[in-house]
């Protein structure tokens, strides 16, 4: 069949990007249009996303893939939990905030009076967030944007409305707000009456690879491009990176390696049992009826809110490649800290808050940026190596190879920190595989011959490299890994 060229928006916490994503039967290329900074912008106390900026760059974006080619359809994928309320008018109220405000403290125990956290893990199967939508909506009962709302829009789904016109809930997305029931994939209305909440304001759901509609005709005139369809892909980002991840027959994990890292397995059904609640494991929707079982794990949110901590500072050479070569040549599991400690969800100055943790713990404080950033680093590759063993235990399953994806497959160092800690393969990359999954779930949509995700995975293999790392051998190695665990068990 003919190859399709589509638009494929992948917005990150700390990026977003506009992607032209040519699929044919044999090809699969991806150019970078467009990239752009993102960030919460703080505001009276407040953490908010300037939705209407990251709007204007997405048109920007989908105009240069127009402007230097066909374009056949444009997706939208995005960070998750985070929504706009729209009111009857089709207006929205107010301005999005960001999952890392704090108006959600407390919050999870006010629900815990009402809707005990098991009842809440049966029907919802997710990790308990703070910042969960369900959170998020409790916080805002009686303000007057909450009473005049007349729709919740994922952010997704609310930049797909501006391009449409066309209101509703992409399933992948839906699945991480609290609010979804895991087992029939239909908004669990009798939990948001239980809470409280308005109900009526949860749109229809939506599946990913349908047809939205054709862009309004503002945005036709503007992007140079009448009646491209947008398509719905997996809005939430890490089910489009789980699109891409290039596995094969193996049994694999993945790691989801971004701003946040999503560290987990893909299974046929969700695992509900105590055990995968007391371990605090999520199961999201995934592409095709998939669940993605895993652990938000801090991520490289840590060393890049630490590297912005020391630009701001004027110290020399903290750039991240003077960083991680550092680290490289520094000692190794010297300290670690626990790296999902709540302390770390909001902005401010990390590299204090990492040697506060240590301190904490009984482990020597880092006190240079590169003694910081190992520390950030060996931490992170304890956690996967702690959730990956978890996962697998917990679902029953073998893990032999671990697919790393997303920016953080960039980073060497991390990648073989990670083959030490789990003593198994590290396969790294692609590092736009949101982008690639959410190009490849479009083509599809369009018509392209690709029949399920091992088809779309042959074909990311087929066209895309991977680099692999092999565990350091040696039970030495291990015994140190051993230890470490120990450790950060104490802490
Ligand atoms: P998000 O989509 O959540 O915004 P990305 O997938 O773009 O995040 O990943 C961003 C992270 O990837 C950065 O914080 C950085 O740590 C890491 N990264 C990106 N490029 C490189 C690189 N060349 N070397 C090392 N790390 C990198
Ligand atoms: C990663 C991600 C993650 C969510 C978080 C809010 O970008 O979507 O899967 O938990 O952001």
């Amino acid at each position: 069949s003919e190859p399709v060229r589509v638009a494929a928006v992948d917005l990150g916490a700390t990026s977003g990007r506009v992607m032209a994503c040519r699929v044919g039967s044999r090809t699969l290329h991806l150019e970078e249009l467009h990239r752009f900074s993102n960030g919460g912008v703080p505001v009276r106390g407040g953490l908010f996303w300037d939705v209407l900026g990251i709007h204007r760059e997405v048109l920007t974006g989908v105009r240069e893939v127009a402007r230097t080619g066909r374009l056949h359809g444009i997706g939208i994928d995005s960070w998750a939990v985070d929504y706009g309320l729209v009111g009857r008018d089709g207006w929205l109220l107010g301005n999005p905030r960001s999952h890392r405000d704090s108006r959600t403290d407390g919050v999870p125990a006010r629900v815990r009076e009402v809707v005990s956290d098991a009842e809440l893990y049966d029907v919802t199967g997710l990790q308990q967030l703070p910042f969960n939508t369900i959170y998020q909506l409790v916080s805002e009962l009686g303000t007057p944007s909450l009473e005049a709302a007349e729709q919740l829009l994922l952010l997704p789904d609310l930049l797909t409305y501006w391009l449409t016109g066309e209101a509703g809930a992409e399933r992948t997305n839906a699945s991480t707000t609290g609010l979804y029931d895991v087992r029939t994939g239909e908004w669990s209305l009798e939990l948001a009456k239980r809470i409280g909440l308005p109900w009526g304001i949860l749109p229809p759901l939506r599946d990913p690879g349908t047809v939205v509609g054709p862009v309004v005709d503002e945005v036709a005139a503007y992007v140079g491009a009448p009646g491209v369809p947008v398509i719905s892909v997996g809005s939430h980002d890490t089910a489009s990176a789980v699109v891409g991840v290039p596995a094969g027959e193996e049994s694999f994990a993945y790691i989801s390696s971004g701003t946040w890292s999503l560290v987990g397995l893909e299974l046929d059904g969700p695992v509900l049992s105590a055990e995968a609640r007391e371990a605090d494991f999520t199961n999201e929707t995934g592409v095709d009826g998939t669940i993605r079982f895993l652990k938000n794990v801090m991520g490289l949110w840590v060393l890049s809110e630490s590297v912005r901590t020391w630009a701001d500072k004027r110290l020399a050479d903290v750039t991240l490649p003077a960083l991680l070569a550092g680290a490289a040549d520094a000692p190794a599991l010297r300290t670690v800290v626990d790296i999902n400690d709540p302390r770390l969800l909001t902005p401010g100055d990390m590299p204090s808050r990492i040697q506060e943790l240590a301190r904490e713990a009984g482990e020597p404080i880092p006190r240079t940026p590169v003694a910081i950033t190992r520390t950030i680093l060996d931490s992170l590759a304890l956690a996967y190596r702690r959730n990956v063993r978890l996962a697998a235990t917990l679902a029953g399953r073998d893990v032999d190879v671990v697919h790393v994806v997303g920016g953080g497959s960039q980073n060497d160092l991390l990648c073989q920190l990670t083959a030490d800690a789990l003593g198994v393969p590290v396969l790294a990359g692609p590092g736009e595989a949101a982008a690639l999954g959410n190009g490849l779930v479009q083509a599809r949509a369009l018509g392209a011959d690709l029949p399920d995700l091992a088809a779309m995975r042959a074909l990311i293999r087929r066209t895309h490299d991977v680099r692999r790392f092999e565990p350091a051998s040696g039970s030495a190695a291990s015994a140190d890994w051993d230890a470490a665990e120990r450790r950060a068990a104490k802490v």
